[in-house]
């Protein structure tokens, strides 16, 4: 990749229209070590003509099947080039290299999945009696636009990016401020394996300026956004100007995880699950389990459990071998992050663990130490709001439907768990908890095959899965009078 990175415009690499370059930190050293060209509104034009103009250009020859062949041979680049872009995607956000490669590999994954749908799709007839005949064609949105944010650049490029292509439609993304650099280098592998000039454009810039130009503009036919409730409330307003299909978005979460395990000897699993709640993108995630509700007779064990796992964790920068839990993205948000911890301790949290800087990492990096809050209640706010750090907060409960409640007490609906060994109680927690996504016994099962968005503030719409697709499209009916 060149340095400066530039923005990808109708096929072509090219600087912004002002010039303007932004310097790239490392968030584990404060240093500069690249530099990003970010585009104006003017650029933002040129991408979504480029885009309209492609949709009648050769894109619009190339079959489904060659669609979906496109985007595997895409997804065999991502893994060739994984270990390279792991480095260049831990360098910019901080990510440990296991965890970097992890989003690298489900990057190559959302395109697969989404390549063999593309030769899937279909329209249908409709049997209207005699001397009619009626059929429905479903076609491609049009123009789409994806609004990207820093916490999995490539996850949700690809998620949003290979249905949109798959259907056949054209894209012009905005990633984050804080992450753009492994975006462009994903897209010069959808260039090296030959996309169409105009069919994808990438333009890295400030969300509050470039956002408003391409999500009010009419010309586009589908807006996907990830990002904070705030910013999305703005893309709603914005795509109510042209009635603009909003194909999903998700706006965070505040997961909740019920703990009614058997006995004492059970909170291994839950414990190692709050750990990894704290470590996994250092917590920047917005399924991450944040509120533990805890059965009282287990509440203190877990507590100590928690703890143990607490201090068998690795923070640091990914240059050291171990590492688990990297920095946080920005200084902004660090600065976030710390705040809520402070705000913890006032509203009378008992802090149990972290609380600030770890241990053993200078005086330089965005690294905020596991920290965990115990006795809190769901009027505080670490426990109402969305912190996005490796922050957690339990909270003692003394039955299920106490735990239900308080658990659904919240403006997020995105994601909850329980662990338990009760397959009755499982199926009913399940059936009661207001998000769209639940897990028990564990967290897995995000994206690919699984549909996955939230409920309430959380968004609309949803990411993955089969029927993610066809949001990528629209119904056409036609009828025919054969008299
Ligand atoms: O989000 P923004 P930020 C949550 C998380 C985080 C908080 C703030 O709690 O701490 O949001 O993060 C672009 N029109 N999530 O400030 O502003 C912006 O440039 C159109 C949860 O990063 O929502 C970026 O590309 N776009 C979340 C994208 O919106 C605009 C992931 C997201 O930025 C815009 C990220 C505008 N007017 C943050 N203004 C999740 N769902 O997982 C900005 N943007």
């Amino acid at each position: 990749m060149n340095n400066p990175y530039q923005l990808f415009i109708d096929g072509v690499w090219r600087d912004g229209s002002d010039g303007t370059r932004v310097p790239v930190i490392n968030p584990a050293t404060e240093e500069a070590f690249a530099e990003v060209c970010w585009g104006t509104p003017e650029d933002a034009n040129l991408a979504l003509d480029a885009a309209e103009r492609a949709l009648s250009g050769e894109w619009s020859t190339w079959s489904p099947t060659r669609r979906g062949r496109f985007l595997f041979a895409v997804a065999a680049s991502v893994r060739r080039n994984a270990a390279k872009l792991a480095v260049l995607f831990s360098q910019e956000h901080g990510k440990p290299p296991h965890q970097a490669a992890g989003e690298l590999e489900d990057a190559a994954r959302y395109l697969e999945y989404f390549g063999g749908l593309a030769d899937k799709l279909s329209g249908l007839t409709i049997d209207l009696g005699r001397g009619q005949l009626d059929y429905v064609l479903r076609e491609p949105l049009g123009v789409t636009v994806h609004i990207a944010p820093w916490n999995y650049p490539l996850d949700i490029f690809c998620r949003s990016v290979a249905p949109a292509l798959a259907a056949g439609n054209t894209c012009v993304v905005k990633p984050a401020e804080e992450i753009s650099l492994v975006t462009l280098a994903l897209t010069r592998l959808f260039q090296e394996e030959g996309i169409p000039a105009g069919v994808l454009n990438v333009i890295p810039g400030s969300g509050s300026v470039l956002g408003p130009v391409l999500t009010e503009d009419p010309r586009v036919r589908g807006i996907v956004f990830t990002g904070s409730v705030v910013t999305g409330r703005k893309v709603l307003q914005s795509a109510a100007r042209n009635i603009t299909p909003v194909v999903s978005m998700e706006l965070g979460g505040k997961a909740a995880s019920l703990v009614f395990v058997k006995d004492a000897s059970e909170l291994d699993g839950p414990a190692g699950g709050a750990a990894g709640a704290m470590a996994w993108n250092a917590g920047q995630s917005c399924g991450q389990r944040s509120r533990w509700y805890v059965r009282r007779d287990l509440y203190e064990p877990f507590i100590e459990k928690v703890i143990e796992r607490v201090r068998g964790l690795r923070v640091g920068p990914f240059t050291e071998p171990g590492v688990q839990l990297g920095p946080l993205v920005s200084k902004k948000h660090y600065d976030n992050v710390m705040n809520y911890i402070r705000i913890g301790i006032e509203e009378g949290a008992r802090l149990i663990a972290g609380g600030g800087r770890p241990e053993g990492v200078g005086d330089k990096g965005y690294f905020v130490a596991p920290t965990v809050f115990a006795d809190c209640n769901n009027r505080m706010r670490i426990v109402r709001e969305e912190i996005f750090g490796p922050v957690i907060t339990i909270i003692p409960v003394d039955s299920l439907d106490e735990a239900l409640a308080l658990a659904n007490d919240n403006m997020f609906g995105l994601s909850s768990e329980i662990w338990t060994s009760d397959i009755t109680i499982a199926h009913s927690v399940a059936a009661k908890l207001d998000v769209g996504h639940v897990t028990i016994n564990g967290s897995a099962a995000f994206g690919f095959e699984v549909p996955f968005g939230g409920v309430k503030q959380s968004g609309l719409g949803r990411e993955g899965g089969p029927e993610a697709i066809l949001a990528y499209t629209r119904l056409k009916n036609v009828w025919i009078n054969l008299k």
